[in-house]
């Protein structure tokens, strides 16, 4: 743990890389989490893809809706705010998540690159047009669950969600953002998910080949265990404030 803080504390560049258990403390399911009550029996995988969109359009906003409305009630956690705390302590910072919340921001980061996406920027999905969401908070689909997305003012297409699914490329700018932070950091932190997804897991390998150490921060064991620099096995809500306070709270 020594060895840890003085890493951190000698660090000229440092990247976060967060994925949804960060969110986790915040009442948000992780992605791998069982699903809740109307979506119980459905694989979120099996939800988060163009396919299921195009068979099901209801059915998918309306899970897409019901998260929103998760996201809108929830505050950020003591993890969030820990991130948002590093930022403003070391010379060069950058914040990557997976996240399509808006947590990160509500917690203090800024310049945050989403990789996968954001529930708050849904488009058209013909003309690619943004479509702003009303203000209210949705209420939660009963019944079926099922909601009839909008369609677009200008083409009359079906508004969809403004996330990333599986199969489709990662935002050009966000990606490339993240890659040159990846390659460029000397300390670079990777909490809360099970980076199983690709190509945002990749940038961990990146990080670690351009010498960079790696700490992981997750309560469970994942694919990352055997090469990870430090494992801290945590709730990042936890295990963040401390590790900002042992850092940094003496100088
Ligand atoms: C705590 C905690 C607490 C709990 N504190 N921790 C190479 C090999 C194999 C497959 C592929 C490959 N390259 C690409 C693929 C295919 C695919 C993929 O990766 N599949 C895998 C399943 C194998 N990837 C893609 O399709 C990507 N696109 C692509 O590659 O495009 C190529 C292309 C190029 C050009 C043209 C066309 C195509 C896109 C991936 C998009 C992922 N999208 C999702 C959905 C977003 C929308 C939504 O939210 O609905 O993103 S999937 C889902 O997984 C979501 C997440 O961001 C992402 C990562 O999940 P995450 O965050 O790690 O969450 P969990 O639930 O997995 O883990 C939570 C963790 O938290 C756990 O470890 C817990 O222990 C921990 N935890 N409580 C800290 N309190
Ligand atoms: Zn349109």
């Amino acid at each position: 743990m020594a060895n840890l803080i003085t890493a951190l504390r000698a660090a000229s560049h440092v990247v976060v890389f967060t994925g949804a258990g960060v969110s986790a403390e915040s009442g948000i399911p992780t992605f791998r989490d069982k699903q809740a009550g109307l979506w119980e029996n459905f694989d979120a995988a099996e939800l988060a893809t163009p396919l299921a969109f195009a068979r099901d359009p209801s059915f998918v906003w309306g899970w897409y809706e019901w998260r929103r409305g998760l996201v809108l009630k929830a505050e950020p956690n003591p993890g969030h705010r820990a991130i948002a705390a590093m930022q403003s302590r070391v010379p060069h910072f950058n914040l990557i998540t997976q996240n399509v919340d808006d947590l990160h921001e509500r917690g203090g980061s800024c310049e945050v690159i989403h990789l996968h996406g954001e529930l708050s920027k849904p488009y058209c999905e013909g003309c690619h047009l943004p479509y702003s969401h009303p203000e209210a908070i949705p209420d939660m689909p009963s019944g079926s669950g099922r909601l009839q997305p909008p369609t677009c003012g200008a083409c009359g297409a079906k508004i969809r969600p403004g996330v990333v699914w599986f199969g489709e490329p990662l935002p050009k700018a966000s990606w490339k953002a993240a890659r040159d932070a990846a390659r460029h950091c000397d300390f670079f932190i990777c909490c809360g998910t099970s980076a199983l997804v690709q190509p945002a897991a990749s940038l961990a390998d990146m990080a670690m080949d351009a010498g960079a150490t790696i700490l992981q921060v997750n309560p469970n064991p994942t694919d990352l265990d055997s090469s990870a620099t430090f494992t801290i096995r945590g709730p990042s809500g936890i295990v963040l404030p401390q590790l900002v306070a042992d850092a940094w709270s003496a100088l």
